[in-house]
């Protein structure tokens, strides 16, 4: 199951972000470091496909798509060098797929911001300095072990010395693994050392009135641009107050703050994008579900996910796509009129695709 992870410097609204995306109440208060141990929590994010598949169909339960986020604790200036909760900190990051970058855009009253001022573009900064000198440290590490066995003329070890003397210099101008042009032998390379800074990310530019007023979202925007990612603008204080009102209450709040979508919809577009992921869907009368499965995935790897039986018995998926199955009342009425197709183990899923897989028990 793959996860996101939530970083930035203390006081930025990374738990009450988290709060809102999870629904969940863990402390998000002024004080900084007020988290300490890591969060963990669940994104679930209504697929409007599937309440109706699940309508049609008669499904008793239904599971919507999900993914697992984690509030990490605030870092600070020197945290890779195991300033304020350093390096345990950096640890946390090093086991998530991918990283919400929380940049704060909200003004300075009552909750301190650990700079002393609101500044993006400086904070950004701070943070991705950190995950770039704890890459610096893993490269380098590398570095000496290969250059021992490229001394003694082994040709891959050669070439991975001089890739990795390139992402070294890349890093030490304070850019991202992450923007660093690759071909695929050096993908492979770049994979095995797991970098921090390589990992997707999306900025998020937590905003208030004044904070929007300013443009700093469009400053957090352009530096997301720079380092070849998304940014995303919320209110997290107001979509995490949204939590205690009716939905239609809640809508014309945000509504009023200008935010027109549905705050987990949101990232889930995001996230999908960053990870190259999609959704497919099934229904039977006990359950239907929205699967949330990487781009590419086939026939055959899907039916393992749902179970190892289906997959070992794999015979056919039948599919047919969402808005066409629209056109009937039900899956078999679909079947009937001819508009399911049946594909073999290599089909590759698509987004939107509604599968039934039939399988030798
Ligand atoms: N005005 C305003 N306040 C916010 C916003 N987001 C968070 N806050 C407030 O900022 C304070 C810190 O928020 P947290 O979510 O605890 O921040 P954090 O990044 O998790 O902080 P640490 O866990 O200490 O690193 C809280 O008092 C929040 O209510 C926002 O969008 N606008
Ligand atoms: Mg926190």
């Amino acid at each position: 199951m793959k996860k996101a992870g939530i970083v930035g410097l203390p006081n930025s609204g990374k738990s009450t972000l988290f709060n809102a995306l999870t629904n969940q109440n863990v402390p998000a208060e002024k004080y900084p470091f007020c988290t300490i141990e890591p969060n963990v929590g669940i994104l679930v994010v209504e697929d409007e496909r599937l309440t109706r598949l699940a309508q049609m169909e008669g499904s008793k339960d239904q599971i919507h798509p999900f993914f697992h986020i984690i509030d990490i604790a605030g870092l600070v200036k020197g945290a890779s060098r195991g300033e304020g909760l350093g390096n345990q900190f950096l640890d946390h990051i090093s086991k998530v797929d991918m990283i919400f970058h929380v940049v704060r855009c909200f003004k300075i009253d009552d909750v301190s911001h650990p700079m002393g001022s609101v500044d993006p573009a400086r904070d950004i900064e701070i943070v991705e300095i950190e995950l770039i000198l704890k890459d610096l440290e893993t490269v380098n590490k590398r570095i000496e072990k290969i250059a021992k066995q490229a001394r003694t003329g082994e040709e891959s070890a050669r070439f991975e010395l001089h890739f990795l003397e390139r992402l070294k210099a890349h890093l030490e101008s304070g850019k991202p693994a992450r923007i660093l042009s690759r071909n695929e032998q050096e993908q492979a390379i770049l994979d095995s050392l797991f970098l921090l800074s390589e990992k997707p990310a999306i900025y998020v530019a937590n905003v208030d009135e004044w904070g929007l007023g300013q443009g700093l979202d469009k400053i957090v925007e352009k530096m997301a641009r720079e380092r070849s990612s998304e940014s995303i603008t919320v209110n997290a204080q107001i979509e995490s107050e949204a939590r205690e009102l009716s939905p239609e209450e809640a809508r014309e709040l945000l509504l009023a703050y200008g935010f027109d979508t549905n705050l987990k919809k949101r990232f889930l577009e995001h996230i999908k994008r960053a990870l190259k992921l999609i959704c497919f869907l099934t229904a039977t009368k006990n359950e239907a579900r929205s699967w949330l499965v990487p781009e590419g995935i086939t026939a055959y790897e899907a039916a393992g996910l749902i179970h190892s039986d289906i997959q070992k018995g794999f015979i056919k998926a039948e599919v047919i796509p969402f808005e066409q199955i629209l056109q009937f009342s039900s899956f078999k009425e679909a079947r009937e009129a001819g508009a399911v197709k049946s594909h073999g183990k290599d089909y590759v899923i698509r987004e939107g695709d509604v599968v039934h897989f039939l399988f030798h028990a």
